[in-house]
């Protein structure tokens, strides 16, 4: 499951070449271990071969292809045209975007009607996404849409005042300006101040607090990225597009080194902003398909984005061209005691308390996608549970307006869709979308996915009671996004493995607490909405298929929709007792606020898998009461 060496990507390209289909000029969106089949990987053991292969897409004068290419053999095993597939999109695209929107005459003059000098040095366009708008006219061109902004008072790029009224859209392959939006200009305001060079007065130095780790810890690390950590093993591999790909999740549980997911990431993000003006609608951005979280990750700060005691790691990723480069302090990983009891009872005032203090591991990256930074954890805990985790801070996307409080006459008008979060500076309210794939494999790869429903009952018989609830178990039968429940008691998502049981004869199982689990409320025909069905539904259910790996299809950027998940259940296959996939779209609003100004504070949202019949009895009970002493010189 280990990502392609540099030398492996290396050997692609040649074989690629030497089969005569790409030349100098190619470009690859993607080289990606193809992963070898599932059951061959759970049969293996050490110092059997293994098959390494790699999935390529690339990208030869306008046209996308993929090709699959055997490692072994440097061999292209077979590649084919895909018409129309609009790739991730690549570095020098970005670049070309911004500076033919630059060097275009209709912009220069769209930029002399805002007052600006020819030799403006203030000025700087950051291209985005620009997704796909039926009747736009940019069919079948491969676009970027570029806002501007001005930098005039030295200010941090995020600070930098949006220049409203002014869009460009570029062929980012071929350099055409193909339009530049010249609406009204809005006035250029002056800046808020708070961040930067500008940050309020900072209070004296704080006493130190921090996660010391003091004798190494308790991770081990082997191979490339092989971690251990009391009873959890895993394997956690960099990829271009999905960030970290965590794969052979397991627990050991002193009989057995046990199974529970084969393979988990993040596969598809959304957050559609809700403005509906020309250069803000359009800003409904899918960043995992379209740029990349491994792509846009970004370093880590020793002692404030993880603890100083962590274990940081580079990590490598395919370029563009063919090469490979390497990220420094990409990856971060490290236990913490929470200051929480793990679990306790006191069972008498005089003697102490039986408790033990909890500890988790956690594995982050942060990719900073534009204005935003996703710290994105997977945290495994002494009593089996995993919890999926993002935090969001980085900045609000901004507008310019003409309103600096809301007592001003165009106020109402400039928040109609979105909040004055400081003077001039509206944030457009908009959702966040961040869909994982959970290949769970509870104990092997049949299982089914369950309904606990919380149903209220009348009580039985002659019973005190009017009434109560019971648990009422149901399988979600066949593939699809899953059902909301009327029960007014709720419901409990449960994977089970129906096949084994525990030592008490119940079906090892997980539940699955979707905490933040907030939905998209776009008409199903708004073109975003097309492009990232999977966000209408917070849970779906696969049956695995080892090429549905991303929730809104392979070719996201600038798609028309119907990709993903919901073709993937079109046929509706049955669940029960197979090997199924479980896809969960972590989602909130965000409603802005001064608050988030001048920087988010981070914001969390969890999800949590929890063992349910999976163990006999609670693993966490085996924490040993006393932490190692440390030697003498060091306490
Ligand atoms: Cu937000």
């Amino acid at each position: 499951m280990e990502a392609l060496s540099p030398d492996e990507v290396a050997n692609a390209v040649e074989a690629l070449k030497a089969a005569g289909l790409a030349d100098d000029q190619t470009l690859y969106p993607q080289i990606a271990l193809s992963e070898m089949p599932k059951a061959d990987v759970l049969a293996w053991t050490p110092g059997t071969p293994v098959v390494r292969r790699a999935d390529v897409i690339f990208r030869k004068a306008g046209e996308t292809y993929e090709a699959l290419v055997d490692l072994d053999k440097n061999e292209v095993v077979s590649s084919r045209e895909v018409p129309g597939a609009e790739p991730m999109i690549l570095d020098g695209e970005w670049k070309l975007a911004r500076d033919s929107l630059t060097a275009d005459p209709r912009f220069k003059t769209a930029l002399a009607r805002r007052g600006y000098a020819a030799d403006n040095t203030s000025v700087f366009c950051t291209p985005a996404s620009a997704g796909y708008f039926p009747g736009e006219g940019y069919e079948g061109r491969r676009i970027l849409k570029v806002p501007c902004y001005d930098s005039n008072e030295k200010l941090h790029p995020q600070l930098a005042r949006p220049i409203e009224g002014l869009m460009g859209v570029v062929d980012s392959e071929t350099g055409e300006v193909l339009a530049v939006i010249d609406n009204d200009a809005v006035p250029l305001p002056p800046a808020p101040k708070g961040y930067g060079n500008d940050l309020p007065p900072q209070r004296p130095p704080l006493n130190p607090v921090d996660i010391v780790a003091d004798l190494g810890g308790n991770i081990r690390v082997a191979g490339n990225l092989e971690i251990g950590w009391l009873d959890w093993s895993f394997h956690v591999r960099p990829d271009k597009r999905a960030g970290l790909i965590l794969s052979l999740v397991r627990f050991d549980d002193g009989a057995r080194n046990r199974l529970i997911a084969y393979r988990m990431n993040v596969s598809e993000m959304f957050v559609p902003y809700m403005d509906p003006s020309p250069e803000w609608s359009y800003r409904t951005f899918m960043d995992v398909g379209e740029f990349g979280l491994g792509y846009l990750i970004s370093p880590l700060r020793e002692g404030a984005d993880c603890p100083i005691s962590a274990l940081y790691a580079d990590l490598t990723f395919p370029d563009d061209d063919g090469s490979s480069y390497t990220r420094k302090n990409a990856l971060c990983i490290f236990e913490r005691a929470t200051g929480d009891p793990a679990w306790r009872h006191s069972s008498g005032s005089k003697d102490p308390p039986d408790s033990r203090p909890e500890i988790e591991l956690v594995v982050r990256h942060i990719p900073t996608l534009g204005n935003y930074d996703y710290v994105i954890d997977y945290v495994f805990q002494p009593r089996g549970a995993i919890k999926l985790r993002v935090g969001a801070t980085g900045f609000d996307a901004i507008k310019s307006v003409e309103a600096a409080s809301m007592a001003d006459a165009t106020a109402k008008q400039d928040t109609a869709h979105g909040a004055l979060i400081a003077p001039y500076t509206v944030a457009p309210h908009h959702d966040h979308y961040i869909n994982y794939r959970l290949d769970l494999d509870i104990d092997g790869e049949a299982n089914a996915l369950m309904r606990d429903r919380i149903v209220a009952k009348p009580a039985e018989g002659s019973s005190l009671r009017k009434g109560l609830w019971k648990v009422e178990s149901e399988t979600v039968a066949n593939e699809g996004a899953v059902p909301k429940t009327h029960d007014a008691g709720g419901e409990v998502l449960r994977v089970e493995n129906p096949n084994e049981t525990n030592a008490i004869g119940q079906h090892p199982g997980y539940w699955f607490d979707a905490g933040h689990s907030v939905s998209s409320i776009l008409p199903s025909d708004d073109p975003p909405q097309m492009r990232a069905a999977f966000s209408a539904h917070p849970l779906w259910v696969t049956r695995y298929k080892p090429d549905e790996v991303w929730a809104a299809g392979l070719y996201p950027n600038l798609s028309k929709g119907g990709d993903g998940l919901p073709q993937f259940t079109a046929d509706a296959e049955p669940t029960a007792g197979e090997d199924i996939v479980f896809w969960y779209t972590l989602g909130f609003r965000h409603l802005t606020k001064p608050e988030d100004f001048p920087i988010l504070p981070t914001y969390w949202h969890e999800a949590v898998l929890r063992p349910a019949f999976f163990f006999d009895r609670d693993p966490s009970s085996r924490l040993n009461e006393a932490f190692v002493p440390l030697p003498e010189e060091q306490q």
